[in-house]
């Protein structure tokens, strides 16, 4: 099937999924409304210096409050699925029981969508963990998992019948090791043990997780969502090398390898012995829970070399790369490089890209965002699909990063992924140049598969 994008071709299968994607924290708003409590990263936006300008996500792109404008312009984007995260904080109360309203909201997304024959792709934790569990320990402690089979219990049962699609976790590296060793994600830790026992708990709740949705829903497909892409020695010294392993080792096989292969891997467990005392016997065995798709967040490649800190790694770029508003550099062959690697090592039964986009400081002018780059951005990053399938990856879509401006979390609103623009101030929405490609490009996708 031939599909138009910036006036270039694109082959894509008929099945092929093409979506955007949110998170709640990030676009929701809403902070205490209808009973919403705290999250982790409300609590550490709060905190002095810990995202950029002082920014907060309390208002977001108040997604909460404008929710049917919002609904109406994905409609009418035309995508075939679109990928949105539940908030735990505002479907549970303190007390661990269900906030009906919080769930009615949810329940206007989904039924919006299924009207409108657009699939609903939802994750179930996308970082915000209720800030009165962080302080029982959040995911240190063991019996978050439990909490967090107990909310995913909720969530399938409520939307059984309705939502097929169930990833358990986004970029749980973030959470783990962001959150914990780097300390520039909510909770805010800087310890390397931490991180390895908050991953670990992580992993067991979606394990735990797995087994829930299977039980609610026999026709679920579930996965979970991991970023990366591929990683290499900043320089052919050995030491960049190894280097660059463990950061692979770190952000990818520490998640990976117990999923698909039940086990944590060897280098990890042979450089730091002692973190892995919180892996109990059944551990392996709930985490390794078989998966109907593996998610794949990709953004760019790393080059890694030493750092004299206690994360004792750090990646750059490479000189004279192209880079987008984050400091990433563009590097779209990274996305077939990435999967090749994962579809080898692994061999998930699917691989959907869940995440992809880029942020540049896109500017209203006229009534008009002319976003060129991330057009052009796109647009490469989906020829790598197309070569995928040629290589034999099972890519079965792709998802934008992101349907709107939205809180970047240490970042605040200082970086713009979306394909629609947000006015922070007046909450307009604008649709950016890439936003109509895409729509011209799934106009395209439907009228070829209807005319069949
Ligand atoms: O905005 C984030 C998203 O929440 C998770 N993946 C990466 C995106 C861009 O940094």
């Amino acid at each position: 099937m031939k599909l138009q994008f910036n006036n270039n071709a694109i082959v894509l299968s008929d099945e092929f999924t093409l979506g955007v994607a949110t998170a709640a924290q990030q676009i929701e708003g809403g902070r205490s409304l209808d009973g919403r409590i705290d999250s982790i990263w409300d609590a550490y936006a709060a905190r002095k210096d810990t995202i950029e300008n002082g920014d907060t996500p309390t208002n977001a792109c108040e997604h909460y409050r404008l929710l049917d404008q919002d609904i109406a312009m994905i409609i009418d984007l035309g995508v075939d699925a679109y990928r949105f995260s539940i908030a735990w904080p505002r479907v549970m109360d303190e007390q661990g029981e269900v906030n009906p309203l919080g769930l009615a909201f949810y329940e206007r997304i989904v039924d919006a969508l299924l009207a409108n024959g657009i699939t609903p792709y939802i994750t179930l934790y996308h970082w915000d963990l209720p800030e009165c569990i962080q302080k029982s320990g959040g995911w240190e402690n063991r019996d978050t998992t439990d909490l967090f089979a107990q909310y995913v219990d909720v969530i399938s049962q409520h939307f059984k019948g309705r939502v097929q699609h169930f990833s358990t976790l986004n970029e749980p590296w973030c959470s783990a090791f962001l959150g914990n060793l780097y300390g520039i994600h909510a909770p805010g830790n800087t310890d390397r043990k931490t991180a390895y026992i908050v991953g670990h708990h992580l992993l067991l709740a979606h394990g735990k997780a797995c087994r829930v949705i299977r039980k609610n829903i026999s026709n679920a497909q579930i996965g979970i969502v991991l970023n990366g892409g591929p990683t290499q020695g900043f320089t052919d010294s050995i030491e960049d090398n190894l280097k660059a392993e463990l950061a692979y080792h770190e952000m990818v096989s520490f998640f990976a390898e117990p999923i698909y292969k039940a086990q944590y891997p060897s280098l990890l467990r042979k450089l730091f012995p002692d973190f892995f005392d919180m892996v109990l016997a059944e551990d392996l065995d709930i985490i390794s829970a078989e998966l109907d798709y593996l998610g794949v967040n990709y953004y760019t490649r790393n080059f890694v070399t030493d750092a004299q800190d206690d994360i004792g790694y750090q990646t750059k770029v490479s000189p004279g790369a192209v880079v987008t508003a984050m400091g990433w550099e563009v590097y779209p062959q990274g996305l077939t490089e990435f999967c090749m690697q994962l579809n080898e090592s692994y061999q998930p039964k699917a691989i959907y890209i869940l995440e992809n986009g880029a942020a540049f400081d896109d500017q209203v002018v006229a009534g008009e965002v002319n976003d060129d780059a991330r057009c052009e951005y796109i647009y490469q990053h989906l020829l790598e699909v197309e070569k995928m399938f040629n290589f034999g990856v099972p890519i079965k879509g792709y998802f934008v990063w992101s349907l709107m401006d939205n809180f970047e979390w240490a970042f605040g609103y200082n970086k713009r992924f979306g394909i629609v623009h947000v006015d922070y101030q007046t909450q307009q929405r604008t649709l950016k140049r890439s936003a109509h490609a895409i729509k011209a490009l799934l106009k395209q996708k439907k009228r070829i598969n209807s005319a069949k």
